[in-house]
C-alpha cells in the first residue's frame, strides 16, 4: 500500500450535516501471553495499567478526530471490538514493548489489515523506536513512529487527514512499493518477496513534556484501570517525567530518549493530580517516570505542595536511582514522606561491583546500602530490582555477592523497619534490541534475531543465556521463590534456608 499518497476518505458533505469526526484507534497489546500464569515480573504488581503511551498521543488529536482506545488487559473481545471501530478509521494505531505486546499486536493488526487493506496502520513506542527497519518490514505494519509520540502523531493524523504525503515528517520511518532508484535515506528492502522502498524521515527532537496538554484520562473508562494498590484503593498511573539522563548499557531508555529527560512543573504535577483526585477520588499515585528524582530541587517542590494541601495522597512505585537517592539528607527524607511517598522502586541491579560496571551503571554497591538505610528509617517501603547474568561476568560470582547483598537488606528491613516492607525483583538479563549490551551479546554467540515477530517470544521472566549454568540459573529462580516477599518465610526460617540451602553452594 502506498500510505504517502493516501487519498482522503472523508465524505463529501450536504450544508445541513454536522460533518463526523474521523476515527483514529489505538490499541495497546497485552504484554504477557499467559496473564493469569505471569501477572508480572513481580506477581505484586497488577498488570491492569492506564494506557500512559496511548493517552499521551490521543491527546494531541483528541479535539479533533474520534479516539477510540482499546487495551487488551482490560477489554474483552479486543479484535472484535477493534475490527468494528477501525471501519471508516483514519489509521490504526498498536503501542509496543519489547515482549509479546508485539505478537498480540501483530495477530490484530493481521486482522485489521486483511480486512482493511487501505487502512494505515501504525506502531510506536519502546520496540518500534529501537528496531525501525526490522519492524516496518512486517507486511502488516505500514508506518513506525519513532521516540515521543505526540507530534508526530499529530502531524501524521492530520496529513493523513488531509491525504497529504509523508514526505519529511519527522519522526517516522515508512514504506512505499519499489520504484526505480532510492535517494540516500531511501533503502530498498524485500518483504515477503516483494521490493519495497523504506524511508527514514529525520529523527524529531526530544520536547520538554509541559508543552504537551493534560492527559486525557476522559477517554479511557477510568474505573476499569483504577486498582487496589497496598496502600490505596483506588490507584492510577501517572507520569510526572520522562526520560533518563543515564547511559546503561543493558536499558532501552537512551537509545529512546537519547540521555535526555523533561519534567513537569511541580505545580503542573500536583495540579493533575488533585484534578484526579477531585474528579475519580484516586488516592494513590503509582508514579511511571524511569527516574522520578533527577531534580532534587522539583521534588522538594512537590512535595512542599502536597503536605500544603493536606489530602493525605500516596506516591507509590517512585523510580529514582539510587546514586541520586543515596545523596538525600534525612531532612527531604522525612519531607517526602510526609508529603506521601511510600514506596520507591530502585533498579539495583547487582550486588556486585564489575557487574555494575560492566553495565555502565555509574553507581556503587554501598549506594545500595544507604539506599535501603534511609526506606527502612523513613518507613518508605522498597522495591529493589536484581539481574543476574551479565555478559562478560562470572555468574557463579555474581550471583553469590547478590544473593550477600540481598541478604544484608533483609537484615537492615527486618532489624531497623518492617520486613513486609521489603520487595524484590529478581530476574535475569535480558539482551534489550540495540543496546551495548545486546551487541556484546551477539559477540558472544547470541542468535541475531532478524523478524520482528522473533522478539515477541522474549521471555521476560526466565530468560536463560547460554553463559548462565543449569545450576546458577535454577539456584536464582529458587532463591527468588524463596524470598520472604515471595515465599511469606518469616526471618528466621528464611535465614536458616539461606544458611543451609544457598550459601555453601556459592562457596
Ligand atoms: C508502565 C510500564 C509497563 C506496564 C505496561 C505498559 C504498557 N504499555 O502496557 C507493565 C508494568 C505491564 C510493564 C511491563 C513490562 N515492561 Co514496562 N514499562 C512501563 C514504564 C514504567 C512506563 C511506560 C509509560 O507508560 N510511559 C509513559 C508514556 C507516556 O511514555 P511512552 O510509553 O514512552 O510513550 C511515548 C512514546 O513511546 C510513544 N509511543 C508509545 N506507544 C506509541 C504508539 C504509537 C502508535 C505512537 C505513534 C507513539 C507511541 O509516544 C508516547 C508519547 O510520547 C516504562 C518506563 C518509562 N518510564 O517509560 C517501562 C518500559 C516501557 N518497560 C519495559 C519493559 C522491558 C517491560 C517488560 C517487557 C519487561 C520487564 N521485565 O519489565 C514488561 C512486560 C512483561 C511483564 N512483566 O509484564 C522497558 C521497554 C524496553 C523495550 N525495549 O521495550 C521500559 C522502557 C523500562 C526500561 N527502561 O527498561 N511495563
Amino acid at each position: 500500500m502506498n500510505v504517502g499518497s493516501i487519498a482522503n476518505q472523508t465524505p463529501v458533505l450536504q450544508a445541513h450535516e454536522t460533518p463526523a469526526k474521523q476515527s483514529v484507534v489505538l490499541f495497546n497489546p497485552l504484554p504477557v501471553r499467559d496473564v493469569e500464569e505471569h501477572a508480572t515480573t513481580s506477581t505484586k504488581v497488577p498488570l491492569v495499567n492506564a494506557p500512559l503511551s496511548l493517552l499521551a498521543i490521543a491527546r494531541m488529536v483528541a479535539d479533533d478526530y474520534d479516539v477510540r482506545i482499546f487495551s487488551a488487559v482490560v477489554d474483552e473481545n479486543y479484535t472484535e471490538q477493534i475490527l468494528a471501530a477501525c471501519n471508516d478509521a483514519l489509521l490504526f494505531a498498536v503501542s509496543s514493548m519489547t515482549c509479546y505486546q508485539i505478537r498480540d499486536g501483530l495477530e490484530v493488526s493481521a486482522a485489521v489489515k486483511a480486512k482493511y487493506p487501505k487502512l494505515p496502520i501504525v506502531w510506536g513506542g519502546y520496540h518500534p523506536s529501537t528496531m525501525p527497519e526490522q519492524t516496518i518490514l512486517n507486511p502488516n505494519i505500514d508506518i513506525v513512529v519513532r521516540g515521543q509520540g505526540e507530534c508526530t502523531l499529530q502531524e501524521l493524523v492530520h496529513r493523513l487527514s488531509d491525504g497529504r504525503s509523508l514526505e519529511g515528517l519527522a519522526g517516522i520511518t515508512y514504506k512505499e512499493p519499489a520504484r526505480g532508484h532510492g535517494r540516500e535515506q531511501e533503502r530498498m528492502q524485500t518483504q515477503g518477496g516483494e521490493r519495497v522502498k523504506v524511508i527514514t524521515n529525520p529523527d524529531r527532537e526530544f520536547l520538554d513534556i509541559n508543552e504537551f496538554c493534560d492527559m486525557p484520562y476522559h477517554l479511557i473508562e477510568m474505573e476499569r484501570y483504577i486498582k487496589s494498590y497496598r496502600f490505596g484503593d483506588r490507584c492510577i498511573d501517572y507520569e510526572t517525567s520522562r526520560g533518563c539522563i543515564a547511559n546503561c548499557f543493558f536499558c532501552s531508555e537512551p537509545l529512546f530518549c537519547k540521555h535526555k529527560w523533561t519534567a513537569l512543573t511541580p505545580e503542573r504535577t500536583v495540579a493533575e493530580i488533585v484534578k484526579l483526585h477531585t474528579e475519580y477520588g484516586i488516592d494513590t499515585f503509582m508514579i511511571r517516570d524511569s527516574d522520578f528524582f533527577v531534580s532534587t530541587r522539583r521534588v522538594i517542590a512537590i512535595a512542599e505542595l502536597l503536605i500544603e494541601l493536606d489530602l493525605h495522597l500516596n506516591l507509590v512505585s517512585v523510580n529514582g536511582r539510587m546514586e541520586h537517592l543515596q545523596r538525600l539528607d534525612c531532612a527531604v527524607w522525612e519531607l517526602l514522606r510526609r508529603a506521601g511517598l511510600r514506596e520507591v522502586f530502585i533498579g539495583f541491579e547487582s550486588g556486585y561491583q564489575p557487574s555494575l560496571d560492566a553495565m555502565g551503571k555509574g553507581a556503587s554497591v554501598d549506594h545500595i546500602l544507604k539506599c535501603t538505610h534511609s526506606c527502612a528509617e523513613h518507613d518508605i517501603d522498597l522495591r529493589g530490582s536484581f539481574m543476574v547474568g551479565i555478559p562478560g561476568i562470572d555468574t557463579k560470582t555474581e550471583i553469590a555477592y547478590t544473593f550477600e547483598m540481598m541478604k544484608r537488606m533483609i537484615d537492615i528491613f527486618h532489624e531497623e523497619s518492617d520486613l513486609a516492607k521489603l520487595d524484590f525483583l529478581l530476574s535475569f538479563f535480558v539482551p534489550y534490541p540495540g543496546t551495548p549490551l545486546y551487541q556484546r551479546c551477539i559477540e558472544v554467540g547470541f542468535p541475531q534475531l532478524t523478524l520482528l515477530e522473533e522478539w515477541g517470544d522474549f521471555d521476560q521472566f526466565d530468560f536463560h543465556t547460554p553463559w548462565v549454568s543449569d545450576g546458577c540459573y535454577e539456584l536464582t529462580k529458587e532463591f527468588r521463590e524463596k524470598l520472604p516477599c515471595n515465599s511469606g518465610m518469616d526471618y528466621d526460617e528464611w535465614n536458616e534456608y539461606y544458611r543451609s540451602d544457598v550459601r555453601p553452594l556459592l562457596g
